[in-house]
Formats: C-alpha cells, sequence, structure tokens
C-alpha cells in the first residue's frame, strides 16, 4: 500500500505495513498483527511519545546491559520486521549476541528470520567498510553483530515455561545474566527472572505480566524505545561501573509502572 507522507497519521500506516509485510515473508506470525494492535491501543492512551519515565527505564536498561558478564539479545517475529538493523546495532554497541526466540515457533519462521537478520548484519558489514574509511564515523567503536543460529547451536529447554519460547540457545539467553527481550511474553519473563536472570523488556502495556516481572519495562513503543536505547548505551560506554551501579540502584521499576499507568488513567 502506497502511504501518503502527509497523511497524519503516516508513521503509524507505515509501521502497520512493515508488519503486513513481514507476515508476507513468513518473518512475522499472524498473530503478531493482534499483538500490534493492543500495542497501539496503550500507544494511543500513552499519547504516542516516550515519557520520562520511559527515558529513566533506558538509562537502566543501558546501565544493564553494560554491566553484565554476559548479555543476550532475543528477537521475535515482530521485533525481526519493524527493528532488525536497531538489534544489530544493538548486538554490536552492547557486545551481546542475537538469539532468534519464538512464541509460536516452527522452523521455518526461525529460518527465516535467522537469513533476514543475517542479510541485514552483510548489509552493516559493507556499511562499515565503507566507513573505515572515514575515520570519524560513528560505526568505529562498535563490534562486530553476532548472531546465533539455531541450525548451528546448542538448545536448551527452560523449565516451567509452557510455550515454544523454552526453546532456548545454550550460548545466548541460556548463559546470559542480562537479557534483552522486547515484546515479550509473560510465563517466560516471570522464568528468566526465577533463574536470577535480570530482564530487560520494551512493553506498551504496563499491566502485562512481562512488565510486572521485568527487572526494567521500558513502556514506550518499540520503534521509539530501541534507537533511545543504543544511544544511551553508547553515551555510557566509557562510564566507570560504580556510575553504572549508581543508575541501576536509583531506578524503580514499581514507580515508572505506577507513572505509566497514571498517565493510561488520565488520558
Ligand atoms: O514472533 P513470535 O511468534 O515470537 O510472536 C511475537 C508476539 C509479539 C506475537 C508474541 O510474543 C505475543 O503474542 O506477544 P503478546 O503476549 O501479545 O505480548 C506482546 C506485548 O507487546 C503486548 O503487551 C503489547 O501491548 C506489546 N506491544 C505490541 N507492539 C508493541 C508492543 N510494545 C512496544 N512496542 C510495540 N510496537
Amino acid at each position: 500500500m502506497r502511504i501518503d507522507p502527509h497523511h497524519p497519521r503516516a508513521r503509524s500506516l507505515r509501521t502497520r505495513e512493515q508488519l503486513v509485510l513481514g507476515v508476507k515473508q513468513g518473518i512475522t506470525s499472524p498473530a503478531g498483527l493482534i499483538a500490534h494492535g493492543r500495542g497501539e491501543a496503550f500507544d494511543y492512551l500513552l499519547g504516542e511519545q516516550t515519557h520520562p519515565f520511559a527515558s529513566q527505564a533506558v538509562e537502566a536498561a543501558a546501565a544493564h546491559l553494560l554491566l553484565a558478564d554476559y548479555p543476550a539479545l532475543s528477537v521475535n517475529g515482530n521485533v525481526a520486521a519493524l527493528c532488525a538493523d536497531e538489534m544489530i546495532t544493538l548486538s554490536q554497541s552492547a557486545n551481546a549476541p542475537i538469539e532468534v526466540n519464538l512464541f509460536h515457533f516452527t522452523k521455518e519462521r526461525v529460518r527465516q528470520i535467522e537469513s533476514y537478520l543475517r542479510q541485514r548484519i552483510r548489509q552493516e558489514t559493507v556499511q562499515k567498510n565503507h566507513a573505515l574509511r572515514r575515520p570519524k564515523n560513528a560505526f568505529l567503536g562498535r563490534q562486530r553483530a553476532v548472531l546465533l543460529q539455531h541450525a548451528h547451536a546448542r538448545t536448551v529447554i527452560l523449565p516451567h515455561v509452557a510455550s515454544s519460547r523454552k526453546i532456548t540457545l545454550r550460548d545466548g539467553i541460556d548463559s546470559a545474566d542480562v537479557v534483552f527481550v522486547p515484546l515479550e511474553d509473560g510465563d517466560r519473563a516471570q522464568a528468566l527472572v526465577a533463574m536470577g536472570k535480570k530482564v530487560i523488556t520494551i512493553d506498551l502495556n504496563p499491566l502485562s505480566r512481562t512488565a510486572q516481572a521485568a527487572t526494567v519495562t521500558i513502556v514506550d513503543n518499540l520503534i521509539r524505545a530501541l534507537p533511545l536505547l543504543i544511544t544511551a548505551v553508547e553515551r555510557l560506554h566509557d562510564a566507570s561501573r560504580d556510575d553504572l551501579k549508581q543508575i541501576v540502584r536509583e531506578y524503580d521499576n514499581r514507580r515508572s509502572l505506577r507513572e505509566a499507568i497514571r498517565i493510561i488513567r488520565k488520558s
């Protein structure tokens, strides 16, 4: 569908089209469209903007990722369709491997998403090689993005998770002390926390079980929050561990969720 850039809801329409395309390409599950609709409803109530509570959560999330011994990033069908490049950049900036992890699991969709991400990483590498000839480019200093692939990795089944999200990779989510799981389901978020991992999520619904269970919940739209998270990780890259720990200590996820609920009630 051609979207008129002057349409008042052009960005929202473009995002929907990206997901529809994701379904056609076998990346996004049809249920992903419904999940997105739910997200949109909350976004509408939040005024479709990043609130201070979300910015604080972004800061805390960045500090957790930088303090981690071994962070890992989870990508599902919605995240791949909407923000593949941003997840790749985050993998580089936070030095964290990417694992495709699906709720509506099929081997075919895992393969499709991995192949799409590999293609985007190759594209990024080409750009980076270009950038290396220009010394001031922001690509310098980032690590290489790492994509773990199901066909070549050992899988581990997480206990107490009813969905296929329980299938994780030994060198990814299973080994991680900090996991970034945007648009997660509540079951696994709770299981990951119970395993002693720090869980960072992005979820527009502050009432969801994931939002409530996570260590850090960024209540904001994925497409607004991910670029902010990348910027925060890059800005805090050289901060001392003491400074990062202070950011983590001062952040209160309950307070952040309460504030999101207050704004929703007000609107
Ligand atoms: O690709 P799969 O098979 O792994 O499936 C992915 C989805 C997202 C379909 C699956 O995980 C799912 O069904 O998720 P839920 O349980 O519907 O939860 C998704 C949560 O993300 C809901 O609370 C939505 O409000 C929220 N959400 C949806 N779109 C966005 C969002 N939050 C932030 N940004 C969005 N764009």
